[in-house]
């Protein structure tokens, strides 16, 4: 077993969770308040000074922080390490407004690549593994993350960054990668080509890490069947580290949240109220240990649920759900909420894959709602003279989904446009 499967710290009790995270919240709050005005200004308006703080109990006294200021205090505003012991800056793939740019000191990198190679245990990663990443490397946390985290393992790591599929599989299938590391949308894009080239019988794979975009429990049987692994999830934000900050283990049910560096928190995103165990509201992280960028009370954004269950891979740390959506960009359309991952269970349920754009767009003061959505290939073949019917069905199951009527255009294998990265799935055109 690798030294990354760190029991004592994984599987301790509440007592000395709540313990490891009271001194190190304590700690953190006194450092900002004397090193970074901006927080300090915070505290102040909330009229809490450290004093305040002696404990997680006193979580809740604090003022949050969200996107909206990290772009008032960007790019330095926020730093609470000198920059001159930073030696990372890692940022967000957003394309609106300006880019988050977080900081990291080497003991920030260490502790980051420690939980991704926490994730990678969980999934039965060992040094005799061949681990095949491909997140994007760059900016993107994905390939840094997993990267530092599969070289701590001391698994053989190929550092593949996303697209160039011709070559991801090349080195799959010549290198014989185990676990494979990667946006649920590309390991689908992966699945369908090895298929369409026959490659299946040449492929060693057993795991895959995805993350970094929502995927629905059915993608998830999608893509285990199609690559005849086990598909495990991986979550985390360029704010707070990068993946790693939860990770599923064999259980497959929830991702255990690495609290020794990470107290999570559901709030109510309407009133910002803090919600009991098991509530389904917005996840909110403080970092306890981290130097560089030590965020406090984050507002991630994310809906999700908490749970503190026993869990039958014997880890203690607190588990959360899938995240059901965003607290904005949860789509209303017609006043009905409309997320995405309802649209995915229909198409999946019926049939397709979950290769799918949906466009949003206003005419005469009414909101319209279309669905593209790519066949399989399977489905092309067979589809001459049943396009029309076929799309009629797609809409009656919408329709008792959402509530609302989509129009469905069923179009052409591999016709959507990929990035090879996290796939755009929503068109807002009432925005533009
Ligand atoms: O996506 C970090 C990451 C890389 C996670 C690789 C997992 C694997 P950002 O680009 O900052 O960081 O985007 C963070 O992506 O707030 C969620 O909305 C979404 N997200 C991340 N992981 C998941 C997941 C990386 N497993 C934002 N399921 C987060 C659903 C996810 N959404």
């Amino acid at each position: 077993m690798s030294n990354y499967y760190q029991p004592e710290i994984e599987t301790a009790s509440l007592e000395q969770i709540r313990e490891w995270q009271n001194e190190r919240l304590v700690k953190q709050i006194r450092h900002v308040w004397d090193n970074v005005p901006y927080y300090r200004k915070k505290m102040e308006e909330k009229g809490v000074t450290p004093d305040d703080v002696k404990g997680v109990d006193d979580l809740k006294k604090l003022p949050f922080i969200t996107k909206a200021d990290l772009r008032d205090a960007y790019p330095y505003g926020l730093l609470g390490a000198p920059l001159s012991d930073c030696v990372r800056i890692q940022s967000t793939s957003g394309t609106t407004g300006k880019r988050v740019v977080a900081f990291y000191t080497q003991n920030d990198i260490d502790l980051w690549e420690d939980c991704c190679a926490r994730a990678i245990v969980a999934v039965g990663g060992t040094k005799e593994d061949v681990c095949q990443v491909a997140y994007g490397y760059g900016l993107f946390t994905g390939g840094a993350g997993l990267n530092g985290g599969s070289h701590k393992v001391g698994c053989l790591t190929l550092p593949m960054s996303s697209g160039n599929t011709e070559r991801q599989l090349q080195f799959m299938t010549d290198l014989g990668s185990t676990i494979l590391c990667c946006t649920p949308s590309y390991a689908l894009y992966l699945a369908e080509s090895i298929h369409e080239q026959g490659l299946s019988d040449q492929i060693k794979l057993k795991a895959g890490i995805f993350g970094a975009e929502a995927w629905s429990e059915d993608m998830r049987r999608d893509i285990e069947n199609k690559l005849n692994i086990k598909a495990y999830d991986i979550y985390g934000l360029t704010e707070i580290t990068g993946p790693g900050v939860a990770f599923e283990c064999e259980a497959q049910s929830g991702m255990h949240i690495n609290e020794d560096h990470f107290i999570a928190e559901i709030i109510d995103p309407d009133t910002c109220e803090v919600l009991p165990e098991g509530s389904k509201g917005e996840l909110v992280f403080t970092c306890i240990t981290k130097e560089g960028f030590p965020m406090i009370r984050y507002r991630t954004r994310d809906i999700c649920v908490l749970t503190r269950e026993k869990c039958s891979c014997g880890r203690t740390h607190i588990k959360m759900s899938k995240p059901m959506g965003r607290s904005d960009d949860m789509l209303i359309v017609k006043g009905v909420n409309v997320f995405p991952s309802q649209i995915e269970t229909v198409l999946i349920q019926q049939g397709y894959a979950a290769n799918y754009q949906i466009v949003v767009d206003r005419v005469n003061h009414s909101d319209t709602l279309e669905v593209l959505v790519e066949m399989t290939p399977e489905l092309f073949s067979d589809s001459l003279g049943k396009i029309t019917e076929m799309e009629k069905s797609l809409v009656a199951e919408l329709k008792t989904m959402l509530g609302i009527y989509a129009k469905v255009k069923l179009v052409a294998p591999k016709s959507i446009a990929r990035s090879e990265g996290k796939a755009v799935r929503v068109i807002d055109k009432r925005k533009i």
